[in-house]
């Protein structure tokens, strides 16, 4: 299947180039950047290529690196603790319309984050 794409998506345009990012993660499906309003150092977003606004939009088989992408960003944070959250519609208090899964490191207030940006 092609990845679909919309024009006048924001994060669409994050995934051709047109608007930069802090890229953490690219494969031909799946891209990770840290997010523009950060709740905390190191917050990301990962997002399948293939535009859709919910989860249940998305097929099956464009979201299968999501989950380990995210464990991978968690475990670069360093961060002990942290939260993954995916806001799905506007009464669930999603504000892009694509597709995307926070990964919100939790800093430990005596030893903070190692941050260690870009994952490698
Ligand atoms: P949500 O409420 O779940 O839809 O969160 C959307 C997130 O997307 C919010 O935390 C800010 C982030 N965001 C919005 N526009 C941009 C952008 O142009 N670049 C980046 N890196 N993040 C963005």
């Amino acid at each position: 299947m092609s990845t679909k794409m919309s024009a006048a998506c924001i994060f669409c345009k994050i995934i051709k180039g047109e608007i930069p990012c802090f890229k953490l993660f690219e494969s031909d499906k799946t891209l990770a950047f840290l997010d523009i309003n950060p709740l905390s150092k190191g917050h990301a977003l990962v997002i399948p290529k293939h535009h859709g606004e919910k989860l249940t939009d998305i097929p099956d088989d464009q979201l299968g690196e999501i989950l380990p992408v995210v464990k991978r960003l968690a475990a670069a944070t360093g961060a002990k603790d942290w939260n993954l959250l995916q806001n799905n519609g506007k009464l669930a208090h999603q504000e892009v319309g694509h597709v995307h899964f926070h990964m919100i490191p939790k800093p430990n207030e005596k030893e903070g984050l190692g941050v260690g940006w870009p994952m490698q």
